[in-house]
């Protein structure tokens, strides 16, 4: 395979140039500044420059600096799942339900444990929907429950499972001490319990997920920032084809897993 060495780019290609941010436990003044440039060449950096700090709190300094790498990677090599997308429109997503399935979709969504976000659910269920989309509620073919914030696992599967739904979304937002990870072991924990794994497509999106992350953690697919309710539409309606034998795996979206 030819190599194809990356490096970041900052004024010039190659020159390897980042911007980074972080915050220090100390009040901001000379020293602080000074810390915060030995802690970059610890790093590894060099040529950095401290551009900005400023108080973040008491006792806390936020600081930017720009510094330079000397590191490459090779892009060839990066190997990762990702869905490719052949999106149908809305109407041809429509019809294609109406003719091949010949019943609405159910989906179930919500934000669940503790977090209490519901914007990016919301963007993807609402009747409005989201960037110029319309949400799944729009859809005439779908039939879609947004159960809002904070809702237990187990309450969504329960609710899902009792309208034979065909997917559950799951929404998570915070993602400090990785509680969005946890939360979503136990919604499949919970999922395997009630025996719907593999059964319904279950789906993981917050702004910190991907694909990838949602493969690990035992969901059907995830969805990042910038998701656009028809992508999660269109996915759901090939998954429920393929489930009922009518369509060949990777037909619409590369990168399902097997
Ligand atoms: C609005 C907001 C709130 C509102 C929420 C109102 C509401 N009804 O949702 C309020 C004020 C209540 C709030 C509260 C808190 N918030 Co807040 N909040 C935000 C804010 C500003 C915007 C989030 C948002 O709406 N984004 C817009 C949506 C459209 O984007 P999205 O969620 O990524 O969704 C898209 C995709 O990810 C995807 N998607 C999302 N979910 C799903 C699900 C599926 C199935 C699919 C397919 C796709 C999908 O599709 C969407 C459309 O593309 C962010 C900061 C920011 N700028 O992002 C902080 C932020 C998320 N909040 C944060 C925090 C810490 C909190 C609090 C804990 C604060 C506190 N100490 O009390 C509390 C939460 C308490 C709790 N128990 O959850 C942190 C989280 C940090 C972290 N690493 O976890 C952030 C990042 C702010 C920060 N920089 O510190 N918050």
């Amino acid at each position: 395979m030819t190599k194809q060495l990356i490096r970041p780019y900052g004024d010039r290609r190659d020159d390897g140039v980042i911007q980074i941010s972080f915050t220090l436990p100390v009040p901001l003044s000379e020293k602080a500044k000074e810390a915060a440039q030995v802690f970059c060449t610890k790093m590894g950096f060099t040529d950095v420059k401290v551009a900005a700090a400023e108080r973040a709190s008491d006792n806390y300094t936020f600081f930017i600096a720009y510094v330079h790498t000397a590191v490459a990677i090779d892009y060839a090599e990066i190997d990762v799942p990702e869905l490719v997308i052949k999106k149908l429109g809305y109407t041809e997503l429509n019809k294609l339900i109406e003719e091949k399935i010949a019943r609405k979709v159910v989906v179930f969504g919500a934000c669940t444990g503790t977090d209490t976000h519901t914007v990016g659910i919301d963007a993807i269920l609402n009747m409005k929907g989201f960037a110029g989309d319309y949400g799944l509620e729009r859809y005439p073919w779908f039939e879609a429950f947004n159960l809002g914030s904070q809702v237990p696992n187990a309450e969504l599967i329960r609710r899902a499972k009792e309208k034979s739904a065909d997917a559950i979304l799951v929404s998570q937002v915070v993602t400090q001490r990785d509680v969005h990870k946890d939360n979503a072991r136990a919604f499949i924990e919970e999922a395997k319990k009630a025996g719907v794994h593999q059964k319904m497509t279950l789906l993981l999106g917050g702004p910190r997920v991907d694909h990838k992350l949602a493969l690990e953690l035992g969901f059907d697919a995830g969805f990042g920032p910038g998701t656009r309710p028809s992508d999660v539409a269109n996915f759901v309606v090939h998954q429920v084809l393929q489930r009922m034998g009518k369509e060949d795996r990777g037909t619409h979206w590369e990168g399902e897993p097997q």
